[in-house]
């Protein structure tokens, strides 16, 4: 082969996808062989990254939103020289292969975020390009451009019908993020076939409504016309930038070329071979000759790309030393020196002083405290900032170039926010965190549930955490959100009791770097509890003995929350074989060891009381069947907080009433 066309190296892609696809029977074709293109115009000749680092932190962002198309990226990875081998791509989809059937951020070097769930890419991908303006205006200096990177997003169809890609979007405009660029798999086929009863939307109009810069009606089969797009966009200096890239699912094959068969499934034997015979590819499975390698990595020059960074780098550091360390912890991940003492320290001062506070109010206080000292911290709240308490009086907007803007306004915007906040938390040098009401984290699930996935940094602040916040009635009141939250793998769910436990979770939840933390806090006031430092220090344990018995317990009583103080009122009336277990994170609790959990709910007290205001049925793992749980497992009402509690059970007569019937 002499010096392969862009065809012939796109053809590369398409065929590695379509044989890894035949190969585990199971996989889309369709996709990789409509964006081979796109891709290899992208990846060839702009995309700036370094395969032999994939973490090099100026790297540009590459991000697959229409994840079902991972063999797309895998073989961009392999052919680019990433550390993914061919066998590797003959394991497609098999246990335990760097392949697996959507791009997964933590199995494969080079890929930045776990898609799939369409929509969310683009919500990362947005994350990410507003943590590269960030880190642009904090650091880059009129001589010294340290940070200078772009995102690139990938989406389809499905990405643009689900509604998170509105709320993206119109951020992403309203923030000028002109580094972010997203290429449309405009192929009108979607699973169930043509889209055009269901999407005929006008997609450039919307996007230019949301002060996107728009380049309309690209051959994305045409390596000269995405070039030209492409080069469109990098002009762009204030807005993102859309090309729409008209494309035909499942390119090259004679049968099912812009069919929905291409998208889901092997092409079959006969027409793996049909497509070969069309598109001109003499190669067997995964034979990859040496010129099309060649011509794919000729072209990367990230080695030196990297190179020259550094010296950039270095240039800077000596200007800058100050910001150049920052900046060099930051990425590191590590928090600053002396964070830890100085939390402890609030931490103390609050168990000294005792306030009687709503713990959304307790939150605040702790991000007054905390934030100051970490840059990294950067939150927002999806419009409820005066209800969550998130604004601190460092709080600077994002949409300004104060070189310390930390504050996202996020509108009215769940699911996107949650989605962003994971694209932070992936980038380096950002802690984020966002915030709405506990009932609307059912709006942002889908991307709590990535965020645990992925092991990101992220804090879900949630705020007015049961029937307590009263008045506003049952479409307000959590009542399966803490159970239903607790239930994601790798998602830690705290309820503090009062203002310390407020301090020490969010401590805990800034610490936590390979997951996410929600933060559930009450709107109403909250009893102080008494504890020596031994308890202070247990609170990290997520569940510990508040007030012991006098000898080996008869009862113990289980509460999170504003029901702490309830169980605390009840002991006192119970006599001094109680216990009360403050357990502000069953999740943590149970990760501790089984001594730690024995010492707290030792399996010789078989008469508990689990009490919490929302369903019953998860406290039976801690009650077990002689136990009793008060809950409610209805869908709360309208009235004052006050009369809501004594309604749903919550009195001290109940509590004590309860713990006598177990006899
Ligand atoms: C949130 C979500 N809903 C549903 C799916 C299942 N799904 C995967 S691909 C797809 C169709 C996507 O259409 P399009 O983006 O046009 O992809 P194409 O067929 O063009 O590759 C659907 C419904 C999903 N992955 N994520
Ligand atoms: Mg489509």
């Amino acid at each position: 082969m002499t010096t392969p066309s862009r065809r012939e190296l796109a053809n590369a892609i398409r065929f590695l996808a379509i044989d890894a696809v035949q190969a585990a029977n199971s996989g889309h074709p369709g996709m990789p062989m409509g964006m081979a293109d796109i891709a290899e115009v992208l990846w060839n000749d702009y995309l700036s990254h370094n395969p032999n680092n994939p973490n090099w932190f100026n790297r540009d962002r590459f991000v697959l939103s229409n994840g079902h198309g991972s063999m797309l990226q895998y073989a961009l990875l392999h052919l680019s020289g990433y550390d993914l081998s061919i066998d590797e791509l003959k394991n497609f989809r098999q246990l335990n292969s760097k392949t697996p059937g959507h791009p997964e951020n933590f199995m494969t070097p080079g890929i930045e975020t776990t898609t799939g769930p369409l929509g969310q890419g683009f919500a990362n991908a947005v994350g990410m390009a507003l943590a590269e303006k960030l880190l642009a205006q904090r650091f880059n200096k009129p001589e010294h451009t340290i940070v200078d990177n772009r995102t690139w997003v990938f989406m389809g169809d499905g990405c643009l019908m689900e509604g998170i890609s509105h709320e993206a979007a119109s951020l992403a405009g309203t923030w000028g993020l002109h580094k972010l660029v997203a290429f449309w798999d405009d192929n009108k086929i979607s699973i169930d076939g043509n889209t055009d009863g269901w999407f005929t939307d006008n997609t450039p109009a919307r996007f230019e409504a949301y002060g996107w810069n728009v380049v309309r009606g690209v051959n994305g089969q045409d390596a000269a016309e995405i070039k030209t797009a492409i080069e469109t966009a990098l002009k762009s200096t204030d807005k993102p930038t859309l090309i729409c890239c008209r494309t035909t699912i499942g390119y090259g094959s004679p049968a099912k070329a812009g069919k929905e068969s291409s998208h889901g499934a092997p092409l079959g034997k006969d027409e793996v071979a049909a497509t070969r015979q069309a598109l001109g590819w003499e190669y067997g499975p995964f034979e990859i000759p040496e010129a099309i390698y060649d011509g794919w990595r000729v072209r990367s020059t990230g080695v030196q790309r990297e190179a020259d960074w550094n010296q950039l780098f270095d240039a800077y550091k000596s200007q800058y030393p100050d910001l150049a360390a920052e900046l060099t912890r930051r990425i590191s991940g590590d928090l600053p020196e002396g964070f830890v003492e100085a939390a402890d320290a609030y931490i103390a001062k609050l168990q000294a002083e005792g306030p009687v506070i709503a713990s959304r109010k307790a939150s605040q206080m702790a991000i007054e405290t905390f934030a100051p000292l970490l840059p990294e911290l950067i939150g927002g709240s999806a419009d409820l900032a005066h209800s969550n308490l998130t604004l601190w009086k460092g709080s600077k907007s994002v949409a300004t170039n104060d070189p310390n803007a930390n504050y996202i306004y996020y509108g009215v915007r769940e699911f996107a926010m949650t989605a962003i906040s994971n694209g932070l938390g992936l980038h380096e040098c950002f802690i984020p965190y966002d915030a709405t009401f506990l009932v609307f984290s059912d709006y942002a699930r889908n991307a709590v549930r990535m965020s645990a996935l992925m092991g990101a940094h992220a804090i879900h602040v949630y705020t007015h955490d049961s029937i307590g916040l009263g008045e506003d009635g049952p479409t307000h009141q959590p009542i399966e959100h803490m159970a239903s939250l607790r239930y994601i793998p790798n998602n830690d769910l705290w309820r503090p009791c009062d203002a310390v436990e407020s301090a020490a979770c969010w401590k805990a939840a800034i610490l936590r770097s390979d997951g996410p933390s929600c933060l559930v806090f009450s709107r109403q006031n909250l009893a102080h509890q008494q504890r020596n430092e031994q308890q202070v220090a247990d609170i990290a344990r997520g569940g510990y003995v508040l007030k012991d018995s006098n000898g080996a317990p008869e009862v113990i009583l289980i509460a999170t929350g504003s029901e702490v103080g309830l169980a605390m009122d009840a002991a006192a009336q119970l006599g001094d074989k109680v216990r009360v277990v403050s357990m502000p994170s069953t999740n943590v609790f149970d990760r501790q060891d089984a001594e730690y959990r024995e010492s707290v709910l030792p399996r010789d007290c078989r008469k508990r009381v689990a009490i919490e205001a929302g369903v019953t049925g998860f406290w039976h793992k801690y009650v077990g069947l002689d136990g009793a749980v008060i809950g409610i497992d209805d869908f709360g009402a309208s009235a004052p907080a006050e009369k809501l509690f004594p309604e749903f059970g919550f009195t001290v007569e109940k509590v004590v009433e309860a713990a006598r019937a177990l006899g």
